[in-house]
């Protein structure tokens, strides 16, 4: 109870004052201090759930670790002390070391702090409820304590063999004390929590909804008639917000309120800039559907959608700053400090890379990066689409590593030539007959070219590609063939433009993106 009094009313220091909540800064700690192999699987195997079941795992430490320290506490009161300290330390640590929405460095260790001081508190408060004395040898009184050892131990006073402590009236365990201690510990905790959840966090989403977005100078390319195949179960030419994947380390999503939101531009540039939202809605404005991958995504995986976005062009910002000779890069940093290193000629060289503004007709979502966030065509999210971005740095690889660069990641990561199937999916069963496979194939910024498939292992035959929206754009396929009964496998592969195909040589995400072909088998009855 004291413990969660702690944690409870640290979230809601964190909530009003703006500093990191102990769960989350503690979580975060372990995101960044996770081993690459244990991210992996866990993108791989719990996808979005990872979170929740993040903050869950400590929920749960702080629970047995608390536990244990009360029931050492019944023999050793001062130990159960430290060890309360101990979890509030823990806290302060997270919120100062690690990556944190607070900048004043004070505002961010202080929800660790109140966690320590009322989880301390909360502890002495129940260990005297229950009888135990904190000075001197520890109490043996409590439980099996006869009422004449109850009423020796109280009416001899300070005799020799004291147990009691000066402080501390030798009362034994007062029953309703420590009951009332602990409900109110209790209900602090909860009452904390509940406060910090109905507190507004940053700006709310009716503000965010009732942005306009102006009209784009540059709209996008309409989209041929065929860009999309008419076969159920395909995903569909534009991912909806909600459905659009999601992936990042952070564990509360910011709500950057964009009237304070400001964007750095500097480094080696002749004029640094500083840039508002305002600032960024006057500016020329282009729209464009662009495909986003995730260098996470495994073969055949969810992780890559398309959507249309609204942004200023970054090659226009760059050359009002005016880069200097020598800079290859960009470091770019989001607004709780996770950084991107972006090839400045991936900014430079002509493609649609933007600071987007907007997705599929709406402001960026808070999931996907509102206000602001780098969307570049071709490139892995990891190394290019820097979500809630506020500082963006001209720089040189030498002279700077990134957030996953640190972590075993590609440096450059351009997107690889990829295919999949959505239609039938895995085990599907079917009918005997005229059969339709379906599906998308991407290979941004150099485009697709074809998509085969092929049976059982046999020849590779072409399938039916729709029109193409762009090289940007991933591009659907469908495939019609002849199901014979029982089982059979389908696999796929795409060349893109450059004369490329698809690798069959399979690679695991790390470091730069999973290769090979995706397969299907479906049951023919
Ligand atoms: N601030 C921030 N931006 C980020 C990330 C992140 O963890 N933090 N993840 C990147 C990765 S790995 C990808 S694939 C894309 C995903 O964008 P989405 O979540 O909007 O689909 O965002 C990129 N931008
Ligand atoms: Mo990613």
């Amino acid at each position: 109870m004291a413990a969660g009094a702690g944690l409870g009313l640290g979230e809601l220091t964190a909530a009003l004052a703006g500093g990191t909540s102990p769960v989350v800064g503690v979580g975060t700690q372990l995101i960044d201090l996770a081993p690459g192999p244990a991210k992996d699987w866990a993108v791989k195997n719990l996808g979005t759930a990872d979170k929740p079941i993040l903050v869950g795992g400590v929920l749960a430490a702080v629970a047995v670790f608390a536990l244990v320290a009360g029931v050492v506490g019944v023999k050793r009161p001062r130990v159960a002390l430290g060890m309360t300290v101990v979890l509030g330390l823990l806290a302060i640590l997270a919120a100062a070391t690690g990556r944190s929405l607070a900048v004043n460095p004070v505002v961010r260790v202080l929800p660790g702090v109140i966690t320590l001081l009322v989880a301390t508190i909360g502890m002495y408060l129940v260990l005297r409820a229950r009888g135990y004395s904190l000075r001197g040898k520890p109490q043996e009184v409590p439980r099996a304590a006869t009422p004449e050892q109850v009423r020796q131990a109280s009416g001899g006073g300070a005799t020799a063999g004291d147990v009691s402590g000066e402080a501390e009236k030798p009362d034994g365990f007062d029953r309703r004390k420590f009951l009332v201690t602990t409900f109110a510990l209790g209900a602090a905790g909860v009452g904390g929590v509940a406060a910090s959840r109905v507190l507004p966090g940053g700006v709310d989403d009716a503000t965010r909804r009732a942005i306009k977005l102006p009209i784009p100078a540059s709209r996008a390319k309409a989209l041929p008639a065929g860009v999309a195949a008419d076969v159920a179960g395909i995903s569909p030419f534009t991912t909806s917000n909600k459905s659009f994947y999601r992936v990042d380390t952070l564990l509360t999503v910011p709500k950057v309120d964009p009237r304070n939101w400001e964007l750095r531009v500097h480094g080696m540039v002749d004029r640094e800039l500083r840039l508002n939202f305002a600032d960024l809605l006057e500016r020329r404005l282009v729209e464009r559907d662009i495909t986003l991958t995730c260098v996470s995504n495994e073969v055949g995986g969810p992780y890559v959608g398309n959507a249309r976005w609204i942004g200023v062009p970054i090659a226009e910002i760059l050359r009002e700053a005016g880069v200097q000779a020598g800079a290859d890069a960009v470091k770019s940093t989001s607004v709780d400090g996770l950084t991107i290193g972006t090839p400045l000629a991936a900014l430079t060289d002509g493609r649609d890379a933007i600071f987007a503004v907007g997705m599929n007709g709406e402001p960026l979502p808070f999931d996907h990066g509102f206000p602001v966030r780098m969307v570049v065509p071709g490139l892995y999210g990891y190394v290019s689409a820097t979500k809630w971005i506020v500082d963006f740095e001209v720089t040189r690889f030498e002279d700077f590593s990134a957030y996953w660069t640190d972590r075993g990641w590609a440096v450059e990561a351009p997107i690889k030539t990829a295919s999949r199937i959505d239609v039938p999916k895995g085990f599907a069963r079917i009918k005997p007959g005229p059969a339709v496979a379906a599906g998308v194939a991407w290979a941004q910024h150099r485009g697709i070219a074809k998509v085969e498939v092929q049976v059982d292992g046999g020849p590779w035959q072409e399938a039916k590609l729709a029109d193409e929206a762009g090289i940007d754009i991933w591009r659907q396929w469908t495939f019609r063939w002849d199901a014979t009964s029982g089982n059979h496998t389908l696999t796929v592969r795409a060349t893109d433009h450059t004369g490329q195909v698809q690798t069959a040589d399979r690679a695991a995400p790390r470091p730069n993106g999973s290769s090979g072909l995706h397969n299907t088998v479906v049951m023919v009855e």
